[in-house]
């Protein structure tokens, strides 16, 4: 049992905010030895790229990636390649903090590393996580665990407020799937975009509706962010299980049950097919974007 009451983590005015804007960051949820834990795996997994040529199912790489000048842009599912980021979902704060903004039954169903390393880590277009994962419901959201400091000029997420609230916005091209919004083609104010900072150990935690992306690093200074995408014990992908089994879904839960009785709410769905042109990660399927918000 999660000895820390969750209110001792997120204050009620932490979770109104959430509820208002559809983010959130909470400062201190990891120590600096945890930081400092999950810094020396990382740099491991990541001294691993010399010498690959491709992305597969650990790396994506980035544009500029050489084998004998490794540039990594993703980790993907880093929990599943190393037992610290497995152990750090579960940290009780994070646990705590968790049951406070969406309930007590809490299920991983992603993580990723996202370096954006100083002056190069590459920009992610404006996209809301629902459009890539509608659910029965949509009590999910994607912790960002800051690594780094996230500061106002090493390419911090931005979220648009209030957005989590809206539509689900297009996220096709010619008719098949890219993961972004077309900036171009819709009605959002992009000028109403929040950066989202704070120190190392802080955590953001954004709604999966919430419009969302963030601009190449052209700092000096890394950016290292774990995300973990977190979703509600009875909230069900609606393309199915993907490509779990049932084994592994019921390891995928942090805390509480999971439920054979899918919660439904009305919320604007769009699917993701037909499948992207380019899959393996968000990088990849928004490199045939025609119009981009964001230079790269
Ligand atoms: O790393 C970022 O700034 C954006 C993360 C994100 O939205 C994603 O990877 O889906």
């Amino acid at each position: 049992m999660n000895a820390l009451r969750p209110d001792a983590v997120v204050s009620d005015a932490q979770l109104e905010r959430y509820r208002e804007n559809g983010y959130v960051v909470v400062e201190d949820v990891f120590g600096s030895q945890d930081i400092q834990r999950m810094h020396e795996v990382l740099a491991e997994l990541v001294a691993g790229a010399r010498g690959r040529c491709e992305n597969d199912s650990l790396y994506d790489l980035e544009a500029s990636h050489t084998p004998d000048q490794p540039r990594v842009r993703r980790i993907k599912n880093p929990y599943r390649h190393h037992p610290a980021f497995a152990e750090m979902a579960r940290h009780p704060r994070l646990i705590a903090a968790l049951t406070r903004l969406i309930g007590p039954d809490l299920r991983l169903h992603g993580s990723k590393i996202n370096l954006k390393s100083a002056d190069y880590g590459a920009a992610v277009e404006w996209h809301q996580d629902w459009a890539f994962y509608p659910h029965t419901n949509d009590d999910l959201l994607a912790v960002g665990v800051m690594l780094d400091d996230m500061t106002e000029d090493n390419g911090p997420l931005l979220v648009i407020p209030g957005s989590h609230r809206g539509p689900t916005y297009d996220h096709h091209q010619d008719g098949r799937f890219v993961g972004a919004i077309d900036p171009a083609n819709c009605d959002v104010d992009w000028s109403r975009a929040a950066k989202v900072t704070g120190k190392a150990g802080s955590c953001s935690f954004h709604h999966v509706r919430a419009i969302h992306g963030s601009s190449q690093n052209t700092s000096g200074k890394d950016r290292h962010l774990l995300l973990y995408e977190v979703s509600a014990g009875d909230a069900w992908d609606m393309l199915g299980m993907r490509e779990a089994n049932w084994q592994e879904y019921l390891e995928s839960m942090l805390a509480g049950a999971p439920s054979l009785e899918p919660r439904q709410v009305p919320a604007p769905i769009r699917l993701p097919l037909p499948t992207a042109e380019r899959e393996g990660s968000i990088y990849e399927n928004q490199s045939v974007l025609k119009n981009r918000f964001f230079e790269s």
